[in-house]
């Protein structure tokens, strides 16, 4: 069994930050679960554009505010404690933080290998190891 808390991820190769959003891998490809599992923080007032082309995604919030845009039809769904979102399509969008920074728990699916981060287009490359 794997048992992993939070103070085993964070200020580690594990805890990947950027301007808008800081995520904790708690599970990646090597573990061998089939899918990624992550903890991502969205800092209040923010917006991330993300396309993972080679990834599906599903996403459950557990606290803060915010919302998403999807960018083939420019619709727009608010995210709060409770809302789950998924990129079944490889979907394209821009993520947003609200009044609060959001928190959100994120499957993947292939998994993440943890070396990934955003490109300037939001895409993570498909890394095989
Ligand atoms: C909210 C979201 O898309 N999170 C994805 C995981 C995060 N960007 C990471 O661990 O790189």
């Amino acid at each position: 069994m794997i048992v992993r808390t939070l103070d085993e991820i964070i200020g580690t190769e594990n805890e990947t930050k950027s301007e808008t959003w800081a995520s904790r891998r708690y599970l990646l490809k090597k573990d061998g679960m089939g899918f990624s599992f992550h903890e991502t923080i969205i800092y209040a007032g923010t917006e991330t554009h993300i396309h993972y082309k080679n990834h599906l995604e599903a996403v459950f919030c557990v606290g803060g505010d915010g919302e998403i845009e999807t960018v083939s039809d420019g619709k727009i769904y608010p995210i709060k404690d409770g809302t789950m979102y998924a990129l079944d399509e490889n979907d394209e969008h821009y993520l947003r933080g609200g009044k609060e920074d959001m928190r959100m728990i994120c499957v993947f699916n292939p998994p993440i290998v943890g070396t990934e981060t955003h490109d300037e287009n939001g895409v993570y490359a498909l890394i095989e190891d």
